[in-house]
C-alpha cells in the first residue's frame, strides 16, 4: 500500500487505485495545488499495472464544491483574473488523462458534486452516488460559463434541453433524479455507500481488464476530438467571463455569503 500528497491522497491495493480529494474544509474545492496532486494521481494509476480499477471520491461530507472561488487569480496583461492558464494546463489534462486511463475509472460520489467536480465526475467511466450526494452546475451562481467538459459531457447524454436547465439555471439535481436522468448508474443510502462502492471496484478489478479497456476505448472513440475541443472551447470562454462585472459580483456574493445581484455585464 503507498500513499503520496495531502490535497489528493493516493492508495494502491487489490488492485485498486484510490483517489481522495483532500480539502475537505473547503468541500475538495479545487486550487492549482490539489489540481497539480489529482493529476499526478491518475496517472501514476493509469500507468500502474497492478491498478485494474480507478477509484476517485471526496474526504468528509464532498466529493467537490468545483474550483475554489475564494483564492486570488494571478492576473493577465490585462489585468483581468486568470481564469483559463490552470484550466488548460492543469484541470483540462485531468480529464482528458481519465478519458485515457486504459482502464475503469469510476467516480464515488460522497456528496456534493458542484461546477468542475460535476465534470470531474462525469469524464468517469462509472458513477456510483450516495442518497444524499446532488450534482450542481454552479457556474452560473458566480456568473461564469461552464468548463472541465460539462458543456461536452452533458450535451452528450441529456441533450441540449436538459444540459441548458441544469446549467443556466444552476439547480441541484439529486443522486436519484440524476439516475433516472442517465447520469449516475447506481444510487446507495449513505450507510451502505462504502461498501457498495468496495463491492463495485472489487468486481471490476476482478474483471477482464483488457475487454474493459477496449470497451472505453470503443465508447470514446467518436467523441474524443470533440472532448478535446470543447474543453479548448470552455477554457477560452471562461477567460471571456473574467472581465465581467457579473463574475466579480458572484465571487463577492460567495464570499459574503449572500445571493448575488448579477447587472447582466
Ligand atoms: O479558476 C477558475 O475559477 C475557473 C474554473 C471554474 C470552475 C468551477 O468549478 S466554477 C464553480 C465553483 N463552485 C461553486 O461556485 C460552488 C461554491 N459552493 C457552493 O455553492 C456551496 O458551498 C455548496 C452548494 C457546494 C455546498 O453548500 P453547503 O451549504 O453544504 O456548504 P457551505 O457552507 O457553502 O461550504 C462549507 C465551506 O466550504 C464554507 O467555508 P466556511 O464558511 O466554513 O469557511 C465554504 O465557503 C467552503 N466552500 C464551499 N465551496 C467552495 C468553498 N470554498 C472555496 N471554493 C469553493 N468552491
Amino acid at each position: 500500500m503507498e500513499r503520496s500528497r495531502v490535497t489528493a491522497s493516493y492508495e494502491a491495493s487489490e488492485g485498486v487505485g484510490r483517489i481522495t480529494l483532500n480539502r475537505p474544509q473547503a468541500l475538495n474545492a479545487w486550487n492549482p495545488d490539489l489540481g497539480r496532486a489529482l493529476l499526478s494521481c491518475v496517472q501514476r494509476a493509469s500507468a500502474d499495472d497492478d491498478v485494474r480499477v480507478i477509484v476517485i471520491t471526496g474526504a468528509g461530507r464532498a466529493f467537490s464544491a468545483g474550483a475554489d472561488v475564494k483564492e486570488d487569480r494571478e492576473l493577465t496583461a490585462s489585468g483581468d483574473p486568470d481564469l483559463s492558464t490552470r484550466l488548460l494546463t492543469i484541470y483540462n489534462p485531468i480529464v482528458l488523462a481519465v478519458r485515457h486511463a486504459p482502464k475503469p475509472v469510476v467516480a464515488a460520489v460522497n456528496g456534493v458534486a458542484a461546477g468542475i467536480g460535476c465534470s470531474l465526475a462525469l469524464a468517469c467511466d462509472l458513477v456510483i452516488a450516495a442518497e444524499s450526494a446532488y450534482f450542481l452546475w454552479a457556474f452560473t451562481r458566480i456568473g461564469l460559463a461552464c468548463d472541465g467538459g460539462s458543456g461536452h459531457f452533458l450535451n452528450e447524454r441529456l441533450g441540449a434541453v436538459r444540459a441548458a436547465e441544469l446549467m443556466m439555471l444552476g439547480e441541484r439535481l439529486p443522486a436519484e433524479k440524476a439516475r433516472e436522468w442517465g447520469l449516475v448508474n447506481f444510487v446507495h443510502s449513505d450507510d451502505e455507500f462504502p461498501s457498495e462502492v468496495d463491492q463495485l471496484c472489487g468486481r471490476l478489478a476482478n474483471g477482464p481488464s483488457v475487454a474493459y479497456s477496449s470497451i472505453k476505448a470503443a465508447l470514446s472513440a467518436r467523441s474524443e476530438g470533440d472532448l478535446a475541443e470543447s474543453l479548448e472551447f470552455e477554457a477560452k470562454a471562461q477567460q471571456r467571463q473574467a472581465s465581467t462585472a457579473d463574475y466579480a459580483e458572484g465571487v463577492a456574493a460567495f464570499k459574503e455569503k449572500r445571493p448575488p445581484a448579477f447587472a447582466g455585464h
